[in-house]
C-alpha cells in the first residue's frame, strides 16, 4: 500500500463521510482518482475538485460571514449573528471597510446579493429582505421571504434562494414573486443545509454547511454536477471558534476568479480548481 494509495484512501474517507450525510453508499472518490476505474467513472458525470490556492488576503476573523459577492472591483459581504449582523463593502487585497451598515439586533444577516444598483440582504428566520442602494448603502425598501434565508445568488434574471434545506427557489427581482424551486440532488438523492451561493457560467455554487465541500449545481434541473473538496483551507486560515466553518463564495466575472472564506476566518483565499 503506497503513499499514492493512502492518499486516495485519505481523500476517499473524507468524501465518503460527506455522502453518508447525504446516503451515498460506495466511495465516488476512489472510483474517479482511480485511473483503472476509468470505464465506472465515466459512467459517472459527477466530477470531482480539488484547488490552488492563488492568493490569500486578510479578512475579519469577528466576522460571522454569511454572504459574498464581488461586483465593480469591490467584495461585498454580509454578516450574522443579533447585533453584530452588517453589510459591508471591502477592499479586497487589504480587507479594509468602505462603507457598512448595520442592522437591527432584533435581525440575524444572512446571505447577499448585488442586482445592478441595489444589494439585497437576506435576514435568517425573520421573513425580510432587506434592499439597500448599493452606492450609499440607505436602505431602499425591503421584501418578504415565506421562508428561512440563507443564501442568496443572481442568474442575470432571478435571484436564487437557499433555505437551509435542499431547495433553491428563483425570485423575480423586481416583484419578489417566488416563480420556481428545484430540489437539489446528488446521484438522486437530496442535499441539503445548502448554504451561501454563488452563480458562476451557468451553475449555481453552493457551500454545504459544516462541511469542507462546494456542490456545484445545474439549476435546471438541481443534479449536482461536480464537488469540490476543499479540505485543508480551513486548516491554513486563523478560525474564531467552534462555529467557523466555510461559507462564502464570490466570483468575479471580470477577471474570472473565484474568492471563498468562512464565518470567522482571518483570511479570503483566491482558488483555482484542479478537476481529480
Ligand atoms: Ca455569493
Amino acid at each position: 500500500m503506497g503513499r499514492e494509495h493512502s492518499r486516495i484512501k485519505e481523500g476517499c474517507n473524507r468524501v465518503r463521510s460527506f455522502l453518508n450525510k447525504l446516503g451515498v453508499a460506495g466511495c465516488l472518490a476512489l472510483l474517479l482518482a482511480s485511473s483503472a476505474e476509468v470505464a465506472l467513472a465515466a459512467e459517472s458525470p459527477l466530477k470531482r475538485y480539488g484547488y490552488r490556492i492563488v492568493n490569500s488576503y486578510p479578512a475579519d476573523i469577528t466576522a460571522f460571514t454569511q454572504g459574498l459577492a464581488f461586483r465593480d472591483g469591490a467584495l461585498y459581504r454580509g454578516t450574522g449573528k443579533r447585533g453584530a449582523s452588517r453589510l459591508s463593502k471591502l477592499v479586497l487585497e487589504s480587507g479594509e471597510v468602505e462603507q457598512e451598515v448595520e442592522l437591527s439586533r432584533l435581525y440575524f444577516g444572512e446571505g447577499i446579493e448585488v442586482v445592478g444598483d441595489r444589494v439585497f440582504q437576506l435576514t435568517w428566520q425573520s421573513n425580510i429582505i432587506f434592499e439597500y442602494d448599493k452606492n450609499t448603502f440607505e436602505s431602499v425598501t425591503s421584501h418578504f421571504n415565506p421562508t428561512e434565508g440563507w443564501g442568496l445568488a443572481f442568474d442575470g434574471e432571478r435571484l436564487i434562494l437557499s433555505d437551509g434545506s435542499a431547495t433553491l427557489h428563483f425570485i423575480d427581482p423586481e416583484t419578489f414573486a417566488f416563480e420556481a424551486r428545484v430540489d437539489v440532488t446528488l446521484n438522486g438523492q437530496a442535499v441539503g443545509n445548502l448554504n451561501e451561493l454563488e452563480y458562476i457560467d451557468g451553475e449555481v455554487w453552493a457551500n454545504v454547511w459544516q462541511t469542507d465541500f462546494i456542490v456545484r449545481i445545474d439549476p435546471a434541473n438541481g443534479e449536482v454536477v461536480a464537488v469540490v473538496d476543499l479540505s485543508g483551507l480551513a486548516e491554513r486560515t486563523g478560525r474564531g471558534g467552534a462555529e467557523a466553518v466555510l461559507n462564502g463564495i464570490a466570483y468575479d466575472a471580470e477577471q474570472d476568479r473565484v474568492f471563498v472564506t468562512g464565518k470567522y476566518w482571518s483570511s479570503l483565499y483566491e482558488i483555482e480548481l484542479i478537476e481529480r
